[in-house]
């Protein structure tokens, strides 16, 4: 029982540092955006692939959260978006004192979007809340369309589910509809949206979506 209640402190604490880092972002403007996976999933691509079409108009910053490597942050660096990429050193998930061990190098003024990478993982990244507006799952179809039963927090947690890698349905047993359909089980009514980073089909919804999310928050501001 005594580490139920350590773990509640942790996550209490986490996420009162999400709350006020969240303030921040709020107090500029900017939108914050968190994406959960499995590893290789594709949340490197899909961010590569966003900011490609979206920094001519909106002022992107990325933070890459993985275990080990700056491989992720070097990617989306040559992309040209601003970029830290947080090494947790073993830790299955970024937290609120990772992020604020970040958060006083980056210029929120001169933002609009900040995306952060979660290390790539089902479970964790799901319990540790994050400075963003709305989190993103992205499922890919070689996973199985039977992870939202089996992870089930990171799904109910999220406001937009990603399908990728639709390039490979010929080759894997995956039920679209099947995925759908257990995701609004537990988040009735959010978007799944279906696409391949790799051809690009399926983006524009993802950055529209992305880019109504934007509007909203300059038509508050
Ligand atoms: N076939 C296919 N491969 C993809 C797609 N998106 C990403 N990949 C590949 O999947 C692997 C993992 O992608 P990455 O973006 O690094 O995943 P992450 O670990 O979730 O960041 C890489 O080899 C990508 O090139 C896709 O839509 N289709
Ligand atoms: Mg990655």
């Amino acid at each position: 029982m005594a580490q139920v209640r350590v773990m509640r402190k942790v996550l209490a604490s986490n996420d009162a540092l999400a709350r006020s880092q969240l303030e921040t972002l709020d107090r500029h403007g900017v939108l914050g955006v968190n994406i959960m996976s499995g590893p290789g999933a594709g949340k490197t691509t899909l961010v590569e692939r966003t900011v490609e079409k979206l920094l001519d108009r909106w002022r992107i910053y990325v933070i890459e959260g993985d275990i080990q490597s700056s491989l992720d942050a070097d990617r989306v660096a040559a992309r040209g978006a601003g970029v830290t990429q947080i090494n947790t050193q073993g830790a299955c998930h970024l937290d609120g004192m990772m992020m604020a061990s970040v958060f006083p190098g980056i210029d929120f003024a001169q933002l609009d979007l900040l995306i952060i990478e979660n290390v790539g993982n089902l479970v964790c990244p799901a319990e540790f809340t994050l400075p963003a507006h709305h989190n993103v799952t992205v499922i890919s179809t070689p996973e199985g369309s039977d992870k939202p039963v089996k992870y089930p927090l990171m799904f109910s947690k999220s406001d937009l589910v990603v399908v990728n890698k639709t390039d490979l349905l010929p080759y894997v047993d995956f039920d679209t509809d099947a995925l759908e359909a257990a995701v609004h089980k537990l988040k009735p009514g959010i978007p799944v949206l279906r696409m391949s980073a790799k051809t690009g089909e399926g983006l524009d919804a993802w950055t529209g979506w992305l880019e109504e999310r934007l509007n909203e928050r300059k038509g508050d501001g």
